[in-house]
């Protein structure tokens, strides 16, 4: 039996295609059913409905085989035990660092100000701001980062980005660009070794799919 670790939202719509390619179908939606083990068309592959930040974590203990799992939430996570082939061109957004609207970042960075940063992506956010020779404060959030420059909690933010629709509707603008994210496969090490008759084919077809 394989098992794919997938979230619900837009991950699991935009794999939805790159299961079909490799003939996998979930039988319930996961938007309605509350199952959180989902049968397939194939009676050898199940999926398993989690939140997106726990995906590598099922696949680093092998509880799932495959995952898909945005580049933010990987970076974070860090690669243990995970084998990562594929980019698979899907949730694309880019992490960004957004201010106010009427916040002069530029100023503030030639003062040398020290800015209070909130983010869910403490140790991406890190790496940036220590790669421009920047001290700023981090504090650790679990969502709705752009309401803290208008409540006083941080200057900046550092979160993921669309359509920027977000931004604009909360008068905060993008500053700095951290990076292209996309969503990967992954795969559990051990299991690629064990099971590999029944992964390879699926992680074929996702290839050719994205091509
Ligand atoms: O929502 P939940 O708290 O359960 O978990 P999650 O937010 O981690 O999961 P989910 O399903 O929202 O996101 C899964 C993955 O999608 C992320 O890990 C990213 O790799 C990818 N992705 C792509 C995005 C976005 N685009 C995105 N726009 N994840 C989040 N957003 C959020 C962003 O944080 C911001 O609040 O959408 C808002 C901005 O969107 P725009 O269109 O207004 O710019
Ligand atoms: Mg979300």
């Amino acid at each position: 039996m394989i098992t794919i670790a997938l979230s619900k939202g837009r991950i699991f719509e935009e794999t939805t295609p790159l299961l079909a390619a490799a003939g996998i179908r979930a039988l319930e939606d996961p938007e309605s059913s509350r199952k959180l083990i989902l049968p397939t068309n194939r009676d050898d592959v199940r999926l398993i409905i989690v939140r997106a930040t726990d995906v590598p974590t099922y696949v680093q203990y092998g509880a799932a085989d495959l995952g898909i799992a945005g580049k933010d939430v990987l970076d974070e996570h860090g690669c243990e035990g995970l084998y990562q082939p594929l980019d698979l061109q899907i949730a694309k957004c880019k992490m960004m660092v957004a201010v106010r609207d009427d916040f002069d970042y530029e100023a503030s960075i030639r003062q040398g100000a020290r800015l209070k940063v909130v983010t869910k992506y403490v140790k991406a956010a890190r790496e940036h701001f220590a790669a421009k020779g920047m001290h700023v404060d981090l504090i650790k959030l679990y969502g709705s980062m752009e309401l803290g420059p208008l409540v006083g909690l941080a200057d900046a933010i550092v979160d993921l980005v669309s359509t920027g629709a977000t931004l604009r509707a909360n008068n905060l603008k993008a500053v700095e660009e951290i990076g292209h994210i996309s969503s990967r496969l992954i795969v559990n090490q051990a299991s690629l070794k064990l099971n590999r008759p029944l992964l390879q084919p699926i992680l074929d077809a996702f290839s050719g799919a994205v091509k």
